[in-house]
């Protein structure tokens, strides 16, 4: 008897939730959520927050050689938002009910994905510029949607993080400009930039539809409002015409303009890359992951006088 009352009490929450969901209200962390969405939420939310953190790593190692003290202080704020944007992730991935420092430790196990993009290496001054101008800018087309998604605290960390990510954009861009109106040597090292940057970016958006078993859950539960492949022709789009005003050439042969469709064609990823980087044999996964476990290691001070004064001041 008791057993039919709960199940009945289940299905009456979860028909409410789904209103909730198809009324476009937000789910907030003192809702009732069926436990799939919660598992599935944070493992996006984590993933991401792991993104930002390990997205600092490629850009930092140009800290020391950014062209000018401009540019340095420049690249410093950024990656510095990216901190804070993994921050703000993380802290409402919390919400969920697991805590910061076990999503940590599933990264630094090599349990957790981060974003495949920050698995390769940062090779020449322009690769600040299509960090920025591409990395970024795949990031927004992504975020701006998440901005709408159904669960409250990951939605409204999107709008602030948008904002930042849209002064990064730019600054990234401009970068490619400046380049793209100096020396040969100059303009060759942006298209380099772009050569390499280019399909791994188009990677960020995830495996094609067909192939992306969380799709379904997500696009149901409107924390993905479009799907993966949508996205990622919403970036090419909006990227090729920008490419093409400062003289930059997309590395595709079969991109073409489509009148009828109004879309860009374009050539076949190679997802045979896309998932030997996220089963972690990119170029530089093993590099980042140790350099992700040595930051960890060499803050471990940090954390402990943190705890100590908390501890201290919760006696007080
Ligand atoms: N990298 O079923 P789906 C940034 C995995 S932030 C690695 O389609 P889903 C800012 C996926 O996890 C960039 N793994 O997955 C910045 C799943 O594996 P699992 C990060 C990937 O979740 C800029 C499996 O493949 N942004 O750049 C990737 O529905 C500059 C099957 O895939 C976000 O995280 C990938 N690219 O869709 C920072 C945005 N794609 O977990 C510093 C939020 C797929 O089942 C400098 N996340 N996988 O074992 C999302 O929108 C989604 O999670 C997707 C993937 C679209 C990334």
């Amino acid at each position: 008897m008791n057993q039919q009352i709960i199940q009945e009490d289940d299905i009456r929450r979860e028909e409410e939730f789904n209103a909730r969901i198809a009324a476009g209200k937000t789910i907030e962390p003192k809702d009732w959520m069926p436990e799939r969405y919660r598992r599935q939420l944070l493992r996006m939310m984590s993933q991401h927050a792991h993104s930002e953190v390990v997205g600092m790593l490629p850009e930092g190692n140009w800290l020391t050689r950014a062209p000018s003290l401009m540019r340095k202080a420049v690249l410093l704020a950024k990656i510095q938002d990216e901190a804070g944007h993994g921050l703000y992730i993380y802290s409402g991935a919390e919400t969920l009910g697991t805590d910061r420092s076990e999503m940590i430790d599933q990264l630094l196990s090599g349990k957790a994905k981060y974003s495949s993009i920050f698995n390769y290496p940062t090779l020449n001054w322009a690769d600040m510029g299509a960090i920025g101008w591409l990395v970024d800018g795949a990031a927004i087309v992504n975020q701006t949607v998440l901005a709408k998604c159904s669960y409250g605290p990951y939605a409204r960390a999107m709008v602030r993080i948008c904002k930042e990510e849209n002064f990064h954009n730019k600054q990234g861009y401009q970068i490619m400009a400046v380049l793209m109106r100096g020396t040969k040597a100059q303009q060759e090292m942006a298209q380099d930039a772009m050569n390499r940057w280019w399909w791994p970016s188009l990677m960020m958006f995830g495996p094609p539809d067909k192939d992306s078993p969380n799709s379904g859950d997500l696009m149901r539960w409107k924390v993905k409002l479009q799907s993966n492949d949508d996205l990622r022709q919403r970036f090419i789009d909006r990227t090729v015409p920008q490419a093409e005003a400062i003289g930059l050439r997309i590395p595709d042969d079969k991109l073409k303009w489509n009148p009828q469709t109004r879309h860009y064609e374009f050539g076949e990823i190679n997802w045979e890359e896309f998932n030997n980087v996220i089963r972690g044999n990119g170029p530089c996964n093993k590099l980042r992951l140790k350099q992700r476990r040595d930051a960890h290691a060499e803050g471990n001070w940090v954390r402990e006088a943190a705890a100590a004064y908390a501890a201290k001041h919760a006696r007080a």
